[in-house]
């Protein structure tokens, strides 16, 4: 998988990703990301300006439309045309759609992906219409740049895309699919301050293991993300009450009438 970024600040981009697991992942091939500096597609020879005045008036300079155009131009030449008519550019912005895992896997499915980070007070609305398919968000907070959103995005894409996890790692893939948080995990020693680790966890039984994983699961989550136990509720109702107890309850009642 290609991610493309197209960004003022393509240092960044390198050196964030360059590092760990993501890192590797590109080394090994099973990725590649490149990062293009807007100021090369600059009109303005002399001083590579890529921004002005808002019409309208307000604070602030707007990212120009141009630049960015043929930025992407760019990029989107060097993609083969089959690839090219069905190309998602993402506009890294507050102003999109939320970004969660169900979002990582769908983008995680394409070949290529270009990410547009944008900078000072926003973009020309004019090359986003012209160019950008989905406006996506990390979190309802603002930040500087679309850089570190872009690095986000791509981290939790890559991560998805075959081969870039050894098994290892990918075990823990699903915790956040399912709705359910992770449980509590403990290492050497056994005691540490005068905590203990839970007895269970030494029992070697594995049913008892799982068993106790899950609950701990249940619980952090209804505790600590109480929207993500609501849906994980809904996947998962409670199981009706066995039979059993149902004829209890009727023996009780034959009791009680007599
Ligand atoms: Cl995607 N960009 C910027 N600039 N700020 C953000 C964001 C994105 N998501 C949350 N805050």
């Amino acid at each position: 998988m290609n991610f493309h970024v197209m960004t003022l600040f393509p240092e960044m981009i390198e050196q964030g990703l360059s590092a760990s697991i993501i890192g590797r992942a590109r080394d090994k091939g099973f990725i590649s990301f490149e990062a293009t500096n807007i100021r090369d597609y600059s009109g303005d020879l002399r001083h590579h300006k890529v921004d002005d005045y808002t019409y309208g008036g307000g604070a602030g300079m707007l990212m120009q439309a141009q630049p960015i155009y043929d930025c992407y131009r760019h990029i989107a030449d060097t993609i083969p045309d089959e690839r090219r008519k069905c190309l998602r550019v993402i506009y890294v912005t507050p102003q999109g759609s939320v970004f969660d895992q169900n979002m990582a896997k769908e983008f995680s499915k394409e070949e290529d992906l270009i990410f547009l980070c944008g900078h000072y007070e926003g973009v020309d609305e004019r090359v986003l219409e012209e160019i950008v398919t989905d406006y996506v968000s990390i979190g309802d907070y603002v930040l500087t740049g679309g850089e570190l959103p872009a690095m986000v995005m791509i981290d939790a894409i890559a991560r998805l895309v075959p081969g870039v996890l050894n098994n290892e790692e990918s075990a823990n893939t699903e915790s956040f699919s399912n709705y359910l948080l992770e449980y509590p995990q403990y290492s050497r020693p056994e005691e540490w301050m005068g905590k203990k680790v839970p007895s269970i966890l030494l029992s070697g039984d594995h049913k008892k293991v799982d068993d106790w994983r899950l609950e701990q699961s249940i619980e952090r989550t209804k505790m600590r993300r109480p929207d993500l136990y609501e849906k994980w509720l809904i996947e998962n109702p409670p199981k009706p009450p066995k039979k059993k107890r149902k004829r209890h309850i009727d023996r009780d009642d034959s009791q009680n009438s007599q």
